[in-house]
């Protein structure tokens, strides 16, 4: 259920803890089927699903995650959160929203061992339109808002969620450099200057925060997998950040609110385009093109 703390803190810090809106079944029904993928090369696919190729540091990440079973399908537009999304993205009833109220330009599943991290990364005065945070008319119109779900407890030293609360106004960088910030700037607790907050999460909370905000992962000190599952959703004008393709057996089976969602777009054909015109229309990449 959406409230005005949930608004107001969104606003303010540019992110929000719905704390417990997943039940512990579900959270092990997505770990389980998570784990159900078998080892994939980076790169490579297991049916609709695309191991990204990160570097090693960043763990292993399960793109089109939403293919992986109904557990994951159920997350295109869950209760818990479907309508701070559409609060936070804004527009529901003008030309942002023809296509739809939102779309996932994004999913995937990320397991991170020992020693794995992101860098520190995005924040309010980098200014990118894709990852915009805006409040505007009395509505919030962000480019950009990821929906978080641990598989697992992320406390100290599990790898937690590194946030600048309130960075994603920010109209300037921190000021102070890292010396041990490589030059693709990358840092990582507890060495980090900047004025960061862990994200401490149990099994069953949906971090939600805006992609604007200054965000990486710290450092994996513990043992074993520190497991998430990250949707990223926008306005339904957007498009797939890796150039995804939804599969036919999925969209066959969603609702049609969830087909909305993952694919916004409808096209307008002339009727004498033939099946060879029409592939030859889209442009296609060889999966070893993806970073
Ligand atoms: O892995 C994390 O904790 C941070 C995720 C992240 O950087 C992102 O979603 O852009």
């Amino acid at each position: 259920m959406l409230s005005d703390l949930d608004l107001y803190q969104f606003d303010l810090n540019g992110y929000v803890i719905l704390r417990g809106a997943l039940g512990l079944d579900e959270v092990a029904e997505l770990e389980r089927q998570l784990d159900a993928i078998p080892p994939i090369n980076p790169n490579k696919w297991f049916g609709h699903v695309h191991r990204e190729n990160l570097p090693e540091e960043r763990g292993v990440s399960l793109q089109q995650i939403y293919e992986a079973g109904p557990a994951f399908e159920k997350l295109i537009d869950h209760p818990a959160y479907f309508e701070h999304l559409k609060a936070f993205i804004g527009n529901q009833d003008d030309f942002d929203s023809h296509h739809g109220p939102i779309y996932i330009d994004e999913c995937f599943g990320l397991i991170r061992g020992p020693g794995g991290f992101i860098g520190m990364h995005s924040g309010g005065f980098k200014r990118t339109k894709r990852t915009q945070f805006r409040y505007h008319n009395h509505e919030f119109h962000c480019g950009q808002v990821n929906v978080f779900i641990p598989l697992t407890d992320i406390g100290p030293g599990d790898g937690a969620t590194l946030v600048v609360p309130g960075s994603h106004k920010s109209n300037l960088p921190y000021p102070r450099k890292n010396p041990q910030s490589t030059p693709s700037d990358q840092i990582d607790k507890p060495t980090s200057p900047e004025p960061t907050v862990e994200v401490h999460l149990k099994r069953g909370d949906v971090l939600m925060f805006v992609d604007a905000i200054r965000h990486g992962g710290a450092k994996r000190t513990n043992p074993g997998l520190r497991k998430v599952v990250i949707y990223r959703f926008g306005p339904s004008w957007g498009n797939s950040r890796h150039g995804y393709l939804p599969s036919k057996a999925l969209l066959e089976r969603l609702t049609p609110q969830q087909r909305k969602i993952v694919q916004p777009q409808t096209y307008r054909l002339p009727p004498s385009l033939t099946p060879d015109e029409l592939m030859a229309g889209l442009k296609m990449t060889a999966p070893e093109g993806f970073r």
